[in-house]
Protein backbone atom coordinates (compact mmCIF):
# COMPACT_ATOMS: atom_id res chain seq x y z
CA UNK A 1 0.00 0.00 0.00
CA UNK A 2 1.39 3.33 -0.67
CA UNK A 3 -0.78 5.31 1.89
CA UNK A 4 -4.03 4.28 1.12
CA UNK A 5 -4.80 8.17 -0.27
CA UNK A 6 -7.78 6.69 -2.29
CA UNK A 7 -8.78 4.99 0.99
CA UNK A 8 -12.63 4.40 -0.01
CA UNK A 9 -12.48 5.91 -3.72
CA UNK A 10 -14.37 4.18 -6.13
CA UNK A 11 -12.69 3.85 -9.38
CA UNK A 12 -13.68 3.31 -12.88
CA UNK A 13 -10.26 2.16 -15.63
CA UNK A 14 -11.53 1.45 -18.72
CA UNK A 15 -9.45 -0.97 -20.88
CA UNK A 16 -7.67 -2.21 -17.58
CA UNK A 17 -7.06 -6.17 -17.96
CA UNK A 18 -3.46 -4.88 -20.29
CA UNK A 19 -0.62 -2.73 -20.60
CA UNK A 20 -0.91 0.93 -19.39
CA UNK A 21 -4.67 -0.16 -17.79
CA UNK A 22 -3.77 -2.47 -15.65
CA UNK A 23 -0.74 -0.79 -14.32
CA UNK A 24 -3.29 1.74 -13.31
CA UNK A 25 -5.94 -0.32 -12.14
CA UNK A 26 -2.79 -2.03 -9.58
CA UNK A 27 -2.17 1.50 -8.48
CA UNK A 28 -4.74 2.91 -7.44
CA UNK A 29 -5.57 -0.57 -5.68
CA UNK A 30 -2.07 -0.36 -4.14
CA UNK A 31 -3.49 3.19 -2.94
CA UNK A 32 -7.09 1.66 -1.10
CA UNK A 33 -8.96 2.73 -4.47
CA UNK A 34 -12.03 0.18 -4.83
CA UNK A 35 -11.61 -0.90 -8.67
CA UNK A 36 -13.64 -1.84 -11.49
CA UNK A 37 -11.15 -2.84 -13.96
CA UNK A 38 -13.53 -2.80 -17.43
CA UNK A 39 -12.40 -4.72 -20.40
CA UNK A 40 -13.53 -5.34 -24.01
CA UNK A 41 -15.33 -8.34 -25.13
CA UNK A 42 -12.80 -9.67 -27.50
CA UNK A 43 -11.47 -13.28 -27.18
CA UNK A 44 -9.01 -13.22 -24.75
CA UNK A 45 -9.80 -9.98 -22.65
CA UNK A 46 -11.98 -11.50 -19.61
CA UNK A 47 -8.92 -13.65 -18.85
CA UNK A 48 -6.26 -10.85 -18.49
CA UNK A 49 -9.10 -8.70 -16.48
CA UNK A 50 -9.62 -11.55 -14.35
CA UNK A 51 -6.16 -12.02 -13.54
CA UNK A 52 -5.32 -8.51 -12.67
CA UNK A 53 -8.75 -8.60 -10.14
CA UNK A 54 -7.10 -11.24 -8.42
CA UNK A 55 -3.57 -9.51 -8.17
CA UNK A 56 -5.15 -6.52 -6.65
CA UNK A 57 -7.37 -8.82 -4.22
CA UNK A 58 -4.12 -10.55 -3.41
CA UNK A 59 -2.31 -7.09 -2.25
CA UNK A 60 -5.48 -6.59 0.06
CA UNK A 61 -7.38 -4.47 -2.23
CA UNK A 62 -10.91 -4.58 -3.78
CA UNK A 63 -11.76 -4.96 -7.49
CA UNK A 64 -14.13 -6.78 -9.52
CA UNK A 65 -14.33 -6.85 -13.64
CA UNK A 66 -17.22 -5.59 -15.75
CA UNK A 67 -16.98 -6.05 -19.67
CA UNK A 68 -18.23 -3.16 -21.84
CA UNK A 69 -17.44 -2.10 -25.77
CA UNK A 70 -16.84 1.69 -24.46
CA UNK A 71 -17.53 2.71 -28.08
CA UNK A 72 -21.28 1.49 -28.03
CA UNK A 73 -23.75 3.15 -25.55
CA UNK A 74 -25.85 0.58 -24.36
CA UNK A 75 -22.60 -1.20 -22.98
CA UNK A 76 -21.48 2.14 -21.06
CA UNK A 77 -24.62 2.72 -19.99
CA UNK A 78 -24.93 -0.93 -18.61
CA UNK A 79 -21.06 -0.38 -17.15
CA UNK A 80 -22.05 2.32 -14.90
CA UNK A 81 -25.65 1.32 -14.17
CA UNK A 82 -23.50 -1.73 -12.43
CA UNK A 83 -20.91 0.68 -10.56
CA UNK A 84 -23.99 2.92 -9.33
CA UNK A 85 -25.60 -0.40 -8.03
CA UNK A 86 -22.86 -1.89 -6.23
CA UNK A 87 -21.39 1.25 -4.51
CA UNK A 88 -23.54 3.73 -5.10
CA UNK A 89 -21.31 6.25 -6.38
CA UNK A 90 -18.25 6.86 -8.47
CA UNK A 91 -15.11 9.23 -7.79
CA UNK A 92 -12.30 8.49 -10.54
CA UNK A 93 -12.95 7.81 -14.15
CA UNK A 94 -9.67 6.60 -16.01
CA UNK A 95 -10.20 6.59 -19.69
CA UNK A 96 -7.91 4.48 -20.73
CA UNK A 97 -9.28 1.94 -23.42
CA UNK A 98 -7.33 2.76 -26.44
CA UNK A 99 -6.02 0.88 -30.09
CA UNK A 100 -3.51 1.80 -32.13
CA UNK A 101 -3.26 -1.11 -35.29
CA UNK A 102 -0.34 0.81 -37.33
CA UNK A 103 -1.86 1.44 -40.48
CA UNK A 104 -0.13 3.28 -43.47
CA UNK A 105 -1.73 6.39 -45.09
CA UNK A 106 -2.21 4.56 -48.52
CA UNK A 107 -3.64 1.32 -47.15
CA UNK A 108 -6.10 3.38 -44.52
CA UNK A 109 -9.67 2.39 -44.70
CA UNK A 110 -13.01 3.87 -43.25
CA UNK A 111 -13.78 1.14 -41.71
CA UNK A 112 -10.49 1.48 -39.10
CA UNK A 113 -10.64 5.16 -39.32
CA UNK A 114 -14.07 4.76 -37.58
CA UNK A 115 -12.97 1.84 -35.22
CA UNK A 116 -10.36 4.15 -33.95
CA UNK A 117 -12.10 6.96 -33.67
CA UNK A 118 -15.15 5.05 -31.98
CA UNK A 119 -13.01 3.58 -29.61
CA UNK A 120 -10.44 6.65 -28.27
CA UNK A 121 -12.64 9.68 -28.93
CA UNK A 122 -15.99 8.64 -28.80
CA UNK A 123 -15.24 6.24 -26.09
CA UNK A 124 -14.01 8.63 -23.76
CA UNK A 125 -17.03 10.79 -24.81
CA UNK A 126 -19.65 8.09 -23.32
CA UNK A 127 -17.80 6.96 -20.36
CA UNK A 128 -17.02 10.97 -19.19
CA UNK A 129 -20.71 12.11 -20.11
CA UNK A 130 -22.04 8.59 -17.82
CA UNK A 131 -19.47 9.27 -15.03
CA UNK A 132 -19.78 13.38 -15.05
CA UNK A 133 -23.75 12.90 -14.35
CA UNK A 134 -23.06 10.21 -11.32
CA UNK A 135 -20.37 12.68 -10.07
CA UNK A 136 -22.70 16.02 -10.63
CA UNK A 137 -25.90 13.86 -9.04
CA UNK A 138 -24.05 12.55 -5.81
CA UNK A 139 -22.36 16.03 -5.34
CA UNK A 140 -19.18 15.01 -3.80
CA UNK A 141 -16.74 15.96 -6.66
CA UNK A 142 -14.78 13.45 -8.73
CA UNK A 143 -11.66 13.13 -10.94
CA UNK A 144 -12.00 12.19 -15.00
CA UNK A 145 -8.27 11.14 -15.88
CA UNK A 146 -8.20 10.34 -19.67
CA UNK A 147 -5.13 8.68 -22.15
CA UNK A 148 -4.14 10.92 -24.33
CA UNK A 149 -0.85 10.61 -25.79
CA UNK A 150 2.87 12.48 -26.89
CA UNK A 151 0.66 11.44 -30.26
CA UNK A 152 -1.77 14.26 -29.53
CA UNK A 153 1.76 16.77 -30.01
CA UNK A 154 3.01 14.91 -32.98
CA UNK A 155 2.10 13.26 -35.71
CA UNK A 156 2.73 9.48 -36.78
CA UNK A 157 3.47 8.55 -40.40
CA UNK A 158 1.40 4.99 -38.99
CA UNK A 159 -1.01 6.35 -37.10
CA UNK A 160 -2.80 9.43 -39.31
CA UNK A 161 -5.72 7.27 -37.59
CA UNK A 162 -5.25 7.10 -33.89
CA UNK A 163 -2.95 11.44 -33.82
CA UNK A 164 -6.28 13.09 -34.15
CA UNK A 165 -8.45 10.97 -31.57
CA UNK A 166 -5.40 12.06 -28.87
CA UNK A 167 -5.36 15.06 -29.59
CA UNK A 168 -9.59 15.33 -29.54
CA UNK A 169 -9.27 13.44 -25.90
CA UNK A 170 -6.72 16.11 -24.98
CA UNK A 171 -9.21 18.83 -26.45
CA UNK A 172 -12.11 17.23 -24.66
CA UNK A 173 -10.57 17.18 -21.46
CA UNK A 174 -10.04 20.97 -21.55
CA UNK A 175 -13.68 21.69 -22.59
CA UNK A 176 -14.60 19.36 -19.62
CA UNK A 177 -12.72 21.29 -16.89
CA UNK A 178 -14.52 24.21 -17.51
CA UNK A 179 -17.59 22.55 -17.75
CA UNK A 180 -17.78 20.23 -14.65
CA UNK A 181 -15.23 22.86 -12.76
CA UNK A 182 -18.56 24.10 -10.93
CA UNK A 183 -18.90 20.26 -9.24
CA UNK A 184 -15.73 20.02 -8.18
CA UNK A 185 -14.91 17.61 -10.95
CA UNK A 186 -11.29 17.79 -12.50
CA UNK A 187 -10.50 16.95 -15.73
CA UNK A 188 -7.11 15.92 -17.30
CA UNK A 189 -4.99 14.13 -19.60
CA UNK A 190 -1.72 12.07 -19.50
CA UNK A 191 -0.33 12.07 -22.23
CA UNK A 192 2.46 8.79 -22.55
CA UNK A 193 5.11 8.43 -24.95
CA UNK A 194 6.80 5.19 -26.28
CA UNK A 195 5.34 2.95 -23.51
CA UNK A 196 6.14 -0.96 -24.43
CA UNK A 197 2.83 -2.92 -24.49
CA UNK A 198 0.81 -5.02 -26.34
CA UNK A 199 -0.13 -1.84 -28.29
CA UNK A 200 3.15 -1.63 -30.17
CA UNK A 201 5.05 -4.90 -29.40
CA UNK A 202 4.57 -6.35 -32.89
CA UNK A 203 5.74 -2.75 -33.76
CA UNK A 204 9.25 -2.87 -31.94
CA UNK A 205 9.81 -6.65 -33.13
CA UNK A 206 10.92 -4.80 -36.01
CA UNK A 207 14.68 -4.56 -36.48
CA UNK A 208 16.35 -1.34 -35.33
CA UNK A 209 13.14 0.38 -34.33
CA UNK A 210 13.37 0.17 -30.47
CA UNK A 211 16.70 0.70 -30.94
CA UNK A 212 16.47 3.99 -32.70
CA UNK A 213 13.66 4.95 -30.44
CA UNK A 214 15.53 4.26 -27.33
CA UNK A 215 18.45 6.71 -28.55
CA UNK A 216 16.17 9.78 -29.08
CA UNK A 217 14.81 9.49 -25.51
CA UNK A 218 17.36 11.14 -22.98
CA UNK A 219 16.54 8.87 -20.09
CA UNK A 220 17.12 5.72 -22.36
CA UNK A 221 14.73 3.71 -22.70
CA UNK A 222 11.15 3.19 -23.55
CA UNK A 223 8.77 3.51 -20.34
CA UNK A 224 6.84 0.90 -18.60
CA UNK A 225 3.07 1.09 -17.70
CA UNK A 226 3.88 1.98 -14.35
CA UNK A 227 5.42 5.23 -15.24
CA UNK A 228 2.15 6.19 -16.31
CA UNK A 229 0.41 5.25 -13.50
CA UNK A 230 2.00 7.24 -10.67
CA UNK A 231 0.91 10.08 -13.02
CA UNK A 232 -2.74 9.14 -13.10
CA UNK A 233 -2.74 7.86 -9.53
CA UNK A 234 -1.25 11.92 -8.92
CA UNK A 235 -3.93 13.68 -10.36
CA UNK A 236 -6.56 11.14 -8.55
CA UNK A 237 -5.56 12.22 -4.98
CA UNK A 238 -6.20 15.43 -3.44
CA UNK A 239 -2.88 16.39 -4.09
CA UNK A 240 -3.88 17.29 -7.43
CA UNK A 241 -7.05 19.32 -6.27
CA UNK A 242 -6.35 22.30 -8.05
CA UNK A 243 -5.08 21.01 -11.26
CA UNK A 244 -7.71 20.63 -14.02
CA UNK A 245 -7.57 20.94 -17.79
CA UNK A 246 -4.05 19.98 -17.45
CA UNK A 247 -1.83 17.44 -19.19
CA UNK A 248 1.24 15.29 -17.74
CA UNK A 249 3.73 14.22 -20.56
CA UNK A 250 5.50 10.90 -19.70
CA UNK A 251 7.89 10.44 -21.98
CA UNK A 252 11.27 10.06 -20.84
CA UNK A 253 12.04 13.62 -22.36
CA UNK A 254 11.46 12.10 -26.02
CA UNK A 255 9.35 15.40 -27.37
CA UNK A 256 11.63 17.53 -26.11
CA UNK A 257 14.76 15.93 -27.58
CA UNK A 258 14.45 17.79 -31.42
CA UNK A 259 17.64 18.83 -32.25
C1 LIG B 1 1.89 6.59 -28.82
C2 LIG B 1 3.28 6.73 -29.41
C3 LIG B 1 4.00 5.42 -29.29
C4 LIG B 1 3.16 4.30 -29.89
C5 LIG B 1 1.78 4.29 -29.29
C6 LIG B 1 0.89 3.24 -29.90
O1 LIG B 1 1.19 7.79 -29.01
O2 LIG B 1 3.16 7.07 -30.77
O3 LIG B 1 5.26 5.51 -29.95
O4 LIG B 1 3.81 3.07 -29.64
O5 LIG B 1 1.20 5.55 -29.48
Amino acid sequence: MTGGRLDGKVAVVTGAGRGIGRAVARRLGEDGARVVVNFPGDPGEAGHATSVVEEIRAAGGEAWAVEADVSQADQVARLFDTVAGETGGLDILVNNAGICPFQDWWGMTEALWDRVAAVNLKGTFLCSHRASRMMRDRGAGGRIISMSSISALVGGELQTHYTPTKAGVRSLMQSLAIVLGPYGITCNSVMPGSILTDINRAHYEEPGLKVRDEARIPLGRLGQPRDIAGAVAFLASDDAAYITGADILVDGGLFVNLQ
